[in-house]
């Protein structure tokens, strides 16, 4: 399986041009003086943060970028023009490591917010710059310094204000598609989603966010079991997430089993993540297996001090009342997806969401496999 949510690239920022060393030379004036202009300055590497862009893939098929080097300068007091900058264009929520150091280098979250990633090289200075009075005639001129190269990692984390996680098959993606025209894959087997669904939820005028699925969790996740918690760092931007239980026919669990297994996963995998506000919800309320656990999951959640919610994404019960609760949540913690989703989505003319953004393996190829 590929999903593009890391990449590594190469990039190669201009070279500054070199200063020229050229003396003016006409008839019937001596010693012209020194007229060699400065090198160009080499182009910059520049990211920029488009939300048209929903994945890293074109990352993937073109690794090596290279800017344009400064032009030299020339006699008769001529500067090089400056390398142009190289645009590349990222997805919001972008995070760029240095490849040796594995130090952060910046986030790119905000539409059109910009990071020069490799800054080009200065041009160096002509003779014209050399000239002073002990030394009329400096034969000599500086060299451009190279452009900036390095190796970047990008690091793709999702900007939703709502992450939905659980156990496979507990109905996360059923959930996203009730609540948003997100379309998921779903099916009455373990491991359907192999990657993120992105869907925007609206609950009124200005009032909307996006929800994301992340693949199924299972016990070990932590150390790689299933799908690993690979996914789970595009649910570590959430401002709330919503742990989706369901009473699942194996003899060997049970909802509050399956909430301290995946709890017990979220530490593993990382104490802020563990640390997000949560909601619990038991989902297929309307199957009489469930709403016989549900009385103990809501006292057990009121005794951990979670808000609880039954419901079931198939009939819709309860749904809407979740949906209000995580928007509340949304808005006194003021999460940013929505806001930056919503721009995108209004480019789109309202037609919306998941589309645009999802990590749709049937459109961009992201899942070889799915
Ligand atoms: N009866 C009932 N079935 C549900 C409900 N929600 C989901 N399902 C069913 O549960 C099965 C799994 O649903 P999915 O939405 O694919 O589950 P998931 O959590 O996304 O699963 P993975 O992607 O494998 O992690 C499907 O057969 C759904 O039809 C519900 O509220 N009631
Ligand atoms: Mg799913």
């Amino acid at each position: 399986m590929k999903f593009y949510d890391e990449v590594r690239i190469s990039v190669k920022a201009g070279d500054g041009g070199n200063g020229c060393a050229s003396f003016r030379r006409e008839k019937f004036i001596a010693r012209g003086g020194p007229n060699g202009g400065d090198g160009g300055k080499g182009g910059d590497i520049v990211l920029i943060v488009d939300p048209s862009v929903a994945t890293l893939i074109d990352l993937h098929f073109q690794k090596n970028y290279r800017a344009q080097d400064g032009e030299h300068g020339r006699g008769k007091d001529q500067y090089g023009k400056a390398g142009g900058d190289l645009i590349i264009k990222v997805p919001p929520g972008t995070v760029v490591s240095g490849e040796d150091t594995g130090e952060p280098l910046g986030e790119l979250i905000e539409p059109g917010a910009v990071m020069i990633a490799a800054a080009g090289g200065r041009g160096g200075w002509g003779n014209i710059h050399f000239k002073n009075s002990v030394r009329q005639a400096p034969d000599f001129a500086h060299s451009g310094k190279p452009g900036e190269q390095k190796t970047l990692r990008l690091t793709l984390k999702l900007l939703a204000d709502v992450g939905i996680i659980g156990y496979p098959n507990a109905g996360k993606s059923t959930l996203i598609s009730r609540v948003s025209r997100a379309r998921p894959k779903i099916a009455d087997y373990p491991f359907t989603t192999l990657a993120p669904n992105l869907g925007v939820v609206y609950l009124g005028e200005h009032r909307s966010f996006v929800i994301a699925d992340i693949p199924g969790l299972i016990k070990g996740a932590s150390e790689g079991a299933g799908l690993g918690h690979r996914f789970l760092k595009h649910v570590e931007r959430c401002a709330v997430l919503i742990h989706l239980l369901e009473a699942a026919p194996d003899p060997e669990r049970n909802p509050l089993a399956d909430f301290e297994v995946i709890e017990e996963e979220l530490m593993h995998y990382s104490p802020d993540l563990a640390a997000k506000p949560r909601v619990a919800a038991l989902n297929k309320i309307e199957l009489p297996e469930c709403r016989d656990w549900e009385p103990r999951v809501r006292e057990y959640m009121a005794a951990r001090g979670l808000a609880f919610h039954a419901i079931s994404a198939v009939t819709g019960e309860g749904v809407q009342d979740l949906m209000n609760a995580v928007g509340e949540v949304i808005r006194q913690t003021g999460s940013a997806a929505a806001r930056i989703h919503g721009a995108q989505i209004d480019q789109t003319g309202g037609e919306a969401s998941a589309k645009t953004t999802a990590y749709d393996p049937a459109r961009s190829g992201e899942t070889e496999s799915g």
